[in-house]
């Protein structure tokens, strides 16, 4: 059975050979025209005229469409409040204004600096602080997530730490940006390939911006060159460009955004200023949290709501909490509409906590691990702050086995002695976890569909919702089907994603791609397999006289439930009680002969789930996928640099589909978290610019920023877990472990604080690890 063991990804060998087809792969066609997108020079202001005269005599530039071109003006996966391109209000800088198209894509970065703009500016807010102080709040949670009381504890407690933590945003730098061909079809309809997350949603806003209906618009999506969240909502408006262009000139249209552009407008990780009080006991227990999780919307709402309330659903990490209070708000600003980003918000709640308990065990002179220990959830303390029990608690498990594991105890020994030698280098140790829920907490997006087609030489073909950005959706789904029908995974074949095949996809977000799609898919190969099973015990009463009588004699199936007296497997199809067995090749052929479908459609929801944030009642999440991790850094007092030179990671991933592919995950998600609160520093200048917008000047962690030593284990968790064949979603839970790279470096500078919490903001890169040293060194 393929299912369980490490198939290799069905892309490896095209994505390493550059076979595989990216957006930008498709041929041009000789008619295609290439589309040019020009931002606002202006945060802020009203846009009263475009003159587009001068880029209108270019040889090459054979249009320009703004607002009035589009038969919509607006879009937004919840709330449809951000222009598709500006009509009148701008919100941040770069915003698209009007778009363009060439013959030349070679011509698109003159082309654009051709335009003049009529615009009165307006004053911009920029920060959190200062859309606080305006009141410019976009979305607030209904309703807080309470239990107990924590004003009373608050009045009693023997110790108490407030503040506020700080995180920035973070570029979800795919290696492809955003991408869209849009071909202009028969009947005005339309095709559109995109680089997304969301085919849906992209063939939504595409229909709605060239007045369309829905049936004369078709996505499709081969594959994403990454995603990471960013192309969940923001790859639409870029198809709807692109649509635009090839409806108004009747020619393909192809829109790639450069690096530059793609990082200057497109929304990002939403920087989070959350304030927090936590009331605690002399041993580090914690009797009292209150957090109010702020977040930078953007100029738009997008995501913002549910990001927000993800946030406040992984407030409180890894730690039970027994007197809780947690509220969440989002603001507005004149920053790019920040959106999706894998952990979605949760990274930003989690890190709180994690922060505030590395101040604990500074406060107590304790360490940091016994005081998690401590606060986690145990196997009676499961009740979360939103009214959800933790089924099947792996956290203390998780806990005392890496600790053991990774040698903690003896490691933070040395450590210590180490850091007393005052040699110039410091080093710091954090063990942090991550809890991460797992389901879409709109309960509507929990859905999925299927289409397994076998053919009458017994391959498959299967086409679903799921969009591979890289992630191995495909694999996944190619080793469920192969283990249902008991055939080679070679057998086995993906097809494009398409709205054509799949309608309503929900985006391939949420961790949750696989858990969705693969199940609809095993929904189908199972009434398929129901079928041939039936046809097989036909075959098998059947002698061959009673076949010869009459020449049009079919063998009728009806639907029934799969009969489990047949196996599937090894191309096989053997019923149990007789040991009588054919070959799957030759029963496809036989049903197909027998008038019976060899094809189905199947749909999924995931059962029981359904959170209201109105009452904070109802399940929000089907499971948890939970892990912890040690890091280990070290640190340059003279420079600031610092080192990650060891994590040891442990995942409880149930039973994974592919072991080798949910490592990838688990160490890709790893460093992209450890990224985002190390180096990756988003910088503009003080009318808005994004200055960081290449990888010039924006650091994503290379190869000799891991880990000196990194290891990535999986605990054996051999509870039932509801979920296709045992398995875990993957995707984004190890990306909050990541943030422990943050919380050693916090480790690390307490021992030159006199034994005071150390205030940081996230993201901690070099200059921040030496400005701190100095105002340390300085008494600060
Ligand atoms: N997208 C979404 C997500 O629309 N709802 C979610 O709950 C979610 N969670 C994680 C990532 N994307
Ligand atoms: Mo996402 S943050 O698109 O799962």
């Amino acid at each position: 059975m393929s299912v369980g063991s490490n198939i290799k990804h069905d892309s490896s060998y095209g994505h390493v050979t550059g076979e595989s087809i990216f957006v930008d792969d498709r041929e041009a066609t000789n008619s295609e025209v290439f589309v040019g997108i020009v931002g606002s020079p202006v945060a802020c202001g009203k846009l009263i005229s475009i003159d587009a005269s001068a880029a209108l005599k270019h040889k090459s530039c054979v249009g320009v469409y703004s607002a009035s071109d589009f038969c919509s003006k607006k879009w937004g996966t919840i709330f449809k409040d951000q222009p598709i391109i500006v009509e009148d209000n701008i919100g941040y800088m770069g915003e698209p204004l009007c778009i363009f198209a060439s013959t030349n894509r070679y011509d698109i970065e003159h082309i654009k600096t051709l335009f003049k703009f009529k615009i009165d500016k307006a004053s911009p807010v920029f920060s959190i602080s200062d859309s606080v102080a305006k009141n410019n709040i976009i979305y607030s949670s209904p309703s807080a997530f309470v239990q107990g009381d924590v004003e009373k504890v608050f009045k009693s407690a023997t110790n108490i730490l407030e503040g506020t933590f700080i995180c920035g945003g973070q570029d979800h730098f795919y290696m492809e940006s955003q991408a869209c061909i849009a071909y202009p079809m028969e009947n005005g309809q339309i095709e559109v390939h995109s680089s997304t997350q969301n085919p849906s949603e992209t063939q939504r806003v595409v229909a709605e911006a060239l007045g369309l209906s829905l049936h004369h618009v078709v996505c499709v999506v081969k594959r994403m060159g990454g995603a990471f969240g960013g192309k969940e909502s923001q790859a639409a408006p870029i198809a709807a460009y692109a649509a635009v262009v090839a409806k108004k000139l009747k020619k393909p249209a192809r829109l790639i955004l450069t690096k530059d552009e793609d990082m200057i407008i497109t929304g990002k990780r939403h920087p989070f200023e959350n304030d927090y009080k936590v009331a605690f006991d002399n041993e580090g227990k914690i009797n009292g949290f209150k957090i109010i999780l702020k977040s930078d919307a953007g100029a738009y709402s997008d995501l913002s709501s549910s990001i927000l309330e993800r946030s406040m659903l992984h407030a409180d990490g890894a730690y039970y909490l027994k007197n809780v209070y947690i509220q969440g708000l989002a603001y507005k600003t004149n920053n790019h509409s920040n959106t999706a980003y894998r952990g979605f918000g949760a990274p930003q709640g989690n890190m709180t906590i994690e922060s505030v308990i590395e101040d604990i065990a500074c406060f107590l002179k304790k360490d940091a691990f016994e005081i998690r220990r401590l606060n986690i959830y145990q196997k009676d303390n499961i009740k979360t702050p939103y009214n959800q029990n933790i089924e099947n608690n792996m956290l203390p498990d998780i806990f005392d086995q890496l600790h053991k594991s990774s040698d903690y105890k003896n490691r933070l020994v040395e450590i210590n002695n180490f850091n007393k030698q005052k040699n110039g280098k410091i080093k710091g140790i954090s063990f942090t976890a991550t809890k991460f829920g797992i389901a879409f907490t709109s309960r509507f997006l929990n859905q999925g569909s299927a289409i397994v087609n076998v053919q009458l030489d017994g391959s498959v073909q299967v086409s679903t919702g799921a969009t591979e950005m890289g992630q191995g959706v495909n694999t996944k789904i190619q080793q469920v089907v192969s283990s249902a029908f008991g055939i080679p995974v070679n057998n086995v074949q993906i097809m494009t994603t398409s709205t054509e095949k799949n309608h309503n996809t929900s985006p391939t977000a949420a961790s949750a791609g696989f858990d969705i799609n693969g199940s609809a898919a095993i929904k189908a190969c199972n009434k398929i397999k129901s079928r041939l099973c039936e046809l097989a015990k036909l075959i098998f009463e059947n002698t061959t006289e009673n076949n010869k009588k009459n020449t049009f004699t079919e063998f009728e199936v009806n639907n029934k439930d799969l009969d489990l007296d047949f196996i599937f497997k090894d191309n096989l199809v053997t019923q149990t009680s007789t040991k009588k067995e054919i070959s799957f090749k030759k029963l496809v052929f036989k049903a197909y002969n027998n008038r019976i479908s060899i094809g189905e459609y199947s749909f999924y929801k995931t059962p029981e789930i359904g959170f209201c944030k109105n009452t904070v009642k109802g399940k929000a999440f089907n499971y948890f996928t939970q892990g912890a991790v040690v890091t280990e850094v070290l640190i340059d007092e003279y420079t600031g640099e610092m080192k990650v030179m060891k994590s040891d990671i442990l995942m409880d991933l149930g039973r994974p589909i592919n072991p080798d592919i949910d490592k990838g995950q688990v160490t890709g998600a790893f460093i992209q978290g450890m990224g985002w609160v190390t180096t990756e520093r988003l910088f503009y200048d003080t009318d808005g610019n994004l200055i960081s917008h290449s990888p010039t000047t924006y650091k994503i962690p290379n190869i000799q920023d891991i880990p000196r030593v990194f290891n990535v284990d999986f605990l054996l968790n051999k509870n039932k877990i509801k979920n296709i064949y045992g398995s875990k979603a993957v995707g984004e839970p190890p990306f909050l472990l990541g943030l422990s790279a943050w919380t050693a470096v916090k480790h690390a500078l307490s021992y030159r604080s006199n034994g005071k919490p150390v205030n940081i903001t996230s993201p901690v890169t070099g200059e921040v690890i030496l400005n701190k040293l100095t105002d340390l060194k300085n008494g600060n």
